[in-house]
């Protein structure tokens, strides 16, 4: 019995120290073309950022799956092909729902915003021989109001925009509310601070961006909806839908230097663009 108990205890300590490497060189085929990234693991619900993982002076793709919650690092050569790395995963923190690398910082690396308990923490990238590494910077986001500071929301199943929306250089939010029917701006006021773009201290600057109420069509939203002394309040039947609220990608969709946005949900299979036209006054809806 004292020999078998040894013997298990040698093969769990085996295990324990054990490094699963995927043999990458393997070649598989279907259909008669070699498959490009055969042994990737799949994806279910991938969100994409680039991220210069090996300080080369090219972006790699970073790719973090909600269905694994796992990171997937390819490296960008010169001549622009990808080449998947696993090792590099290891770089990376334990992640949560939604990922988006952002240089918050402006040093030049990317850093991780992540979901983390009804919030966002934040990691600092780091250079270290030649890789990126991460450092804790913000547990939890929060915003300063007149009541002291609060948890700064974002939902873990929609994901928010982490974006300079009002072009000052530094990083601000925007994020559904806890209603899920209007998008609250929450405007870092680092720059305004005199402390250039490394600091991450946020204010609820608007409770209904966009003067818009997203109720739980797939078809956008509406427009012009007067913020109505806080948080939209939802007047429509939830059994009849299966989701509000959404995700939120901002950029200059056509370049006049404000930001647009593009929306999408979880229970539909549409994307919407709502344009900004006036700068955060008013805007429209493209149904693509
Ligand atoms: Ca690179
Ligand atoms: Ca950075
Ligand atoms: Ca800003
Ligand atoms: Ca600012």
């Amino acid at each position: 019995m004292k020999k078998v108990l040894v013997l298990f205890s040698v093969i769990y300590w085996l295990n324990a120290n054990a490094q699963y490497i995927p043999n990458t060189t393997i070649t598989a085929a279907q259909y008669g073309s070699t498959l490009d990234l055969p042994f990737i693991g799949g994806l279910t619900a991938p969100q994409f950022s680039d991220v210069d993982v090996n300080f080369d002076g090219i972006n790699d793709l970073f790719i973090f799956d909600r269905g694994t919650w796992l990171p997937i690092i390819l490296i960008k050569d010169e001549t622009g092909n990808f080449t998947y790395h696993p090792e590099y995963a290891n770089n990376f923190p334990a992640l949560e729902d939604w990922v988006l690398l952002r240089d918050f910082n402006c040093d030049g690396i990317m850093d991780i915003f992540t979901y983390y308990i009804g919030s966002t923490r934040v990691y600092k990238g780091i250079e270290v021989a030649g890789e990126i590494y991460f450092t804790l910077e913000k547990s939890m986001l929060e915003y300063a109001d007149f009541t002291g500071t609060t948890a700064l929301y974002t939902s873990r199943t929609d994901i928010p925009a982490i974006d300079d929306i009002d072009s000052d250089g530094d990083i601000d939010i925007l994020s559904f509310s806890v209603s899920n029917s209007t998008i609250r701006f929450y405007e870092n006021i680092s720059v305004e601070s005199g402390f250039g773009c490394d600091s991450l201290l946020f204010e609820l600057n608007e409770l209904c961006w966009g003067s818009l109420y997203e109720g739980f069509t797939c078809y956008g939203g509406d427009l012009h909806v007067a913020c109505k002394g806080g948080d939209a309040v939802e007047d429509e039947n939830e059994g009849e839908r299966a989701h509000i609220g959404s995700t939120i990608v901002t950029y200059d969709q056509d370049g006049d230097g404000d930001v647009d946005a593009i929306l999408g949900d979880n229970s539909c299979n549409n994307l919407c663009i709502i344009e900004t036209v006036a700068r955060l006054v008013l805007q429209k809806w493209m149904k693509r």
